[in-house]
Order: C-alpha cells, then sequence, then structure tokens
C-alpha cells in the first residue's frame, strides 16, 4: 500500500475530470468456490484499489461530486467474525488510512445511491464484470439487468484510463517487484525443463514461487510443450527430449501489481537446428520491437514492424515468399503470428481491459482491424511516457489453421504451403518482456532473464546434468 498521500492525490485528480454527480465504486465481494464458505482468493477490483487503496472485501466508495463529500462504505467487524479471522481495522479506521474521515453502512450506500437516481443527479459507475453488482446496480439504478453495463459513465471510463495508463516511479517498482518474482519462476522452469519432469510439476513450482514472496500468479499459468495452443495449460504430460517447453507466467507483486513474460526452453539443454532458426529470428524480432518503443510511436507501427520482421526471416527459410509489405498488408504472416504484440500491464495484466480494450488500447484515433492477425492486436495507440506494455512477438504452426488455410487457397502468393507441411510437428515460440516507455525511449523492466538461445541452453543444461525429476 502507497502513503495517504497518494490515494489523496488520485482522487483529488479524478474530481477534476469529472463535472458532477456522484461517483461510485463497488469494490469486490468474497466469491465462493463450491460452497458458500468455502471462498475463492479475494481478488479486489483494480479501480477501487487504485483509488481507495484497501483490500478487503465487502468495500465500496462514492464522490459525490456536488456536496464534496467522500464516503468509503462498509462494515465494522464483529466479535462473532473476529473469533475466525483475529482482530480488524474498523472501518473509520481503514477509512483513515486512505485519507477518508465519513464512513458508512451498505445500507445507506444503498439510500445515497438512490436518492441521488431520485433526484435526477449522474451516477457515474464504471462497467462491472461480477454478477452480483450487475444485480445490485440493477436495482439501485432501476434498469434492466442487461442494460446496466450501457449505464456506465463514459467521462468516468475516459478519467481513470487516463490515470491509471500513466505510471508513477512508485507503480513502476511495484512492477518490479512482481518481476523479481517473474525471474524466479522462469529461472527455476528453466532449470526443470529435464526429459521426466511433467508440465504440471514445472507449473506447480513457479506458482509456489509466486506465492511464497506474497503474491499470486497474475494469470493462469501457461506452461506446455504445445506452445502454438496460444493459452495451453499444463497437463499431466511428461516432457522429452527435444521438445520446446513454452512458459507465459506472471506473478503480481503483493499489491496486486503484475508481470507478465513468456520464455521457451529446450527440454534437454539444446536447441535443434531447425528450432534455433525459429527462436533466434523471434528474438531479433523481439529486440527490434523493443528498439522501437519511444513515445510519439504507435504501437501498432511496432506491431506491422514485428510481422515485417517474422516475415522476412520466414521467407529467409523458405516458408514465405513475395514482397514483404504486401504480404503484411494482407495479413500472410497471420497464420505463423496470429496474435498481437502486446497490452498495457499494471494492477491488471491486461491492465484495465475491465473498462474496455478499445477504449484502453485503441482510444479515438485508432480503430480495431477486422484482418485475422491484426483483429487481435489490443494495443494500437500512441506511446506516451509512463506507459507499460508487453513486447510479446510469437511464431506458430498450427496445424488446423494450415490446413484450413491451404484449403482454402489463402495466401498461396505468399505463403510456401508445401515447406510449411514439414513443420506442422514444431510447436510454437514466443518470447515476451514488459517495458516501460520513458521519455527517451523504453526500459526493459526487472531483472534480465536469460533469453539469448545460449543463455537459455545453459541453463536447460544445469538441469539435465543436475536435477532428478
Ligand atoms: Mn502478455
Amino acid at each position: 500500500m502507497f502513503d495517504t498521500d497518494v490515494y489523496v492525490q488520485r482522487r483529488r485528480r479524478l474530481r477534476t475530470a469529472i463535472n458532477a454527480g456522484l461517483v461510485l465504486f463497488l469494490g469486490n465481494e468474497a466469491v465462493p468456490m463450491n460452497y458458500a464458505s468455502n471462498l475463492y482468493p479475494f481478488w479486489q477490483d483494480s479501480s477501487f484499489l487504485y483509488y481507495w487503496g484497501l483490500d478487503t472485501p465487502g468495500l465500496a466508495a462514492v464522490i459525490d461530486l456536488d456536496e464534496d463529500r467522500e464516503i468509503l462504505f462498509g462494515h465494522d467487524p464483529t466479535v462473532d467474525e473476529i473469533v475466525w479471522t483475529g482482530p480488524l481495522p474498523s472501518l473509520h479506521a481503514r477509512a483513515a488510512r486512505v485519507g477518508v474521515t465519513e464512513t458508512g453502512s451498505r445500507e445507506a450506500l444503498g439510500e445515497v445511491v438512490r436518492s441521488a437516481v431520485d433526484a435526477g443527479r449522474s451516477v457515474h459507475i464504471l462497467p462491472p464484470y461480477r454478477t452480483r453488482h450487475t444485480l445490485q446496480l440493477a436495482e439501485w439504478l432501476d434498469v434492466a439487468q442487461d442494460e446496466v453495463a450501457m449505464q456506465a459513465s463514459e467521462a468516468f471510463i475516459e478519467a481513470v484510463i487516463a490515470q491509471r495508463a500513466i505510471k508513477s516511479e512508485d507503480e513502476v517498482a511495484e512492477i518490479e517487484t512482481a518481476l523479481d518474482a517473474a525471474h524466479a519462476m522462469h529461472t527455476a522452469a528453466m532449470r526443470r525443463a529435464t526429459p521426466g519432469v511433467t508440465e504440471q510439476a514445472v507449473a506447480g513450482q513457479m506458482e509456489g514461487i509466486a506465492t511464497s514472496r506474497g503474491g499470486r500468479l497474475s494469470f493462469p499459468l501457461i506452461v506446455s510443450v504445445r506452445g502454438e495452443v496460444l493459452h495451453n495449460h499444463p497437463t499431466e504430460h511428461v516432457l522429452q527430449e527435444g521438445e520446446l517447453m513454452l512458459c507465459d507466467a506472471g506473478a503480481t507483486a503483493p499489491s496486486q501489481y503484475a508481470s507478465d513474460i513468456t520464455r521457451v526452453t529446450p527440454v534437454g539443454g539444446r536447441f535443434t537446428e531447425r528450432q534455433r532458426a525459429i527462436y533466434d529470428l523471434v528474438l531479433t524480432t523481439q529486440q527490434n520491437a523493443i528498439d522501437a518503443v519511444r513515445p510519439g510511436v504507435p504501437f501498432r507501427d511496432i506491431h506491422l514492424q514485428a510481422a515485417r520482421d517474422l516475415t522476412d526471416g520466414l521467407q529467409a527459410l523458405g516458408l514465405m515468399r513475395g514482397d514483404v509489405d504486401e504480404a503484411v498488408a494482407a495479413g500472410a504472416h497471420a497464420l505463423f503470428f496470429p496474435h498481437g504484440l502486446g497490452h498495457m500491464m499494471g494492477l491488471d495484466v491486461h491492465d484495465m481491459e475491465g473498462l474496455g480494450e478499445d477504449r484502453v488500447g485503441y482510444g479515438d484515433a485508432f480503430e480495431r482491424s477486422d484482418q485475422f492477425g491484426l483483429s487481435a492486436l489490443r494495443l494500437a495507440r500512441t506511446l506516451e511516457p509512463g506507459f507499460v506494455l508487453t513486447v510479446e512477438p510469437g511464431l506458430y504452426f498450427i496445424p488446423a489453421l494450415i490446413d484450413q488455410w491451404r484449403a482454402d487457397g489463402k495466401h498461396t502468393a505468399f505463403i510456401n504451403y508445401d515447406r510449411v507441411e514439414a513443420y506442422k510437428d514444431f510447436g510454437g515460440i514466443r518470447i515476451e518482456d514488459d517495458v516501460l516507455v520513458t521519455r527517451e525511449g523504453a526500459r526493459v523492466l526487472g531483472p534480465s532473464i536469460p533469453k539469448d538461445a545460449d543463455a537459455v541452453e545453459a541453463m536447460a543444461a544445469e538441469a539435465a546434468e543436475g536435477s532428478t525429476p
């Protein structure tokens, strides 16, 4: 948690961006897994956390712009609760910690919102993503459940995005704490990538490192020898010599700021010549993309530059042909690179995605393409100092997609399908780092995690020599 004044200042700035009305923040509730008292680990709403700092369930808050009041809603711990939880601070004490003097009960919150609605005042809400909030808002705002999302306040959303998109030095430090954990997780995975170990064993070790540092996984782990399946989760598969193990994994810092890193390790410690050629192409593309990150450059341009770099390299390998610019303009490269180059990162690993992916990543100046591949780009807009984003090119050989495109005769001028057939057992490679846009350019955040092919081989070779499965 940051100093009290950080939250006071954040709310003060928000207030200048919204003219009038009631600004409503719903913190998250505890959610049952399989029965009411067996709960999922609590995850606070990121915008609530950003402005109100408190990381416990059952809280809400309002800023009343017309009456110049800030109120935190919740309840004081009862003795019955304290029996199970131990002593907890009072609601008033929690409010004071974030610079708020006025508190109220949850019932009082309902009255505050309903009387504002009755008086015809604006009630500003963010788009809800949990059913319980949707139901609550439908009742308070007196609209149908499927109309609640339409009530979300444009002014509120835009103001939150403008603030959260620019990370302060303190926030960057939290992201780097999350990256310290990611470093430990990925180097442990590289050292574990030995024949006889299951994907799940690697994954369990990675998750243990995240939790042992007081955070947790920032999203469900991707640990797979089938890297071409973009969001594949670990299975009981036993690693075999010669396979490529793709790990896309990040941790949160205890403050909930995220990290998101992808590395690929050759099981047994050596890339084959074919694997290394693709690996080096992805790595060169990633380095060129990181070098291109600086204020004033649209991230979409860097995505397209990466697409051209990958196309150029695939041509050298005989997998693509024709004019590089034309191939990328046509979207032919998306057979091998069907996703976007990166996304914003902060309190959410896909930062603020709940506020609308296009609003966060495109804004008014950019429009999302409907072309396969480019349509999956989450971030297109012009970069500004303080943005934190991922840079994560990849190359994949997806048999079902190759078969379909070939059968449809797609992009035959640019794709050498006969050569591609031989790669259908290849899998996929992605390399991802987290980057801060600085005034001059960019800085790769966190401790350096091996990614040069020789360095990765050296780590994996330790596994082959040292450890037992
Ligand atoms: Mn990512």
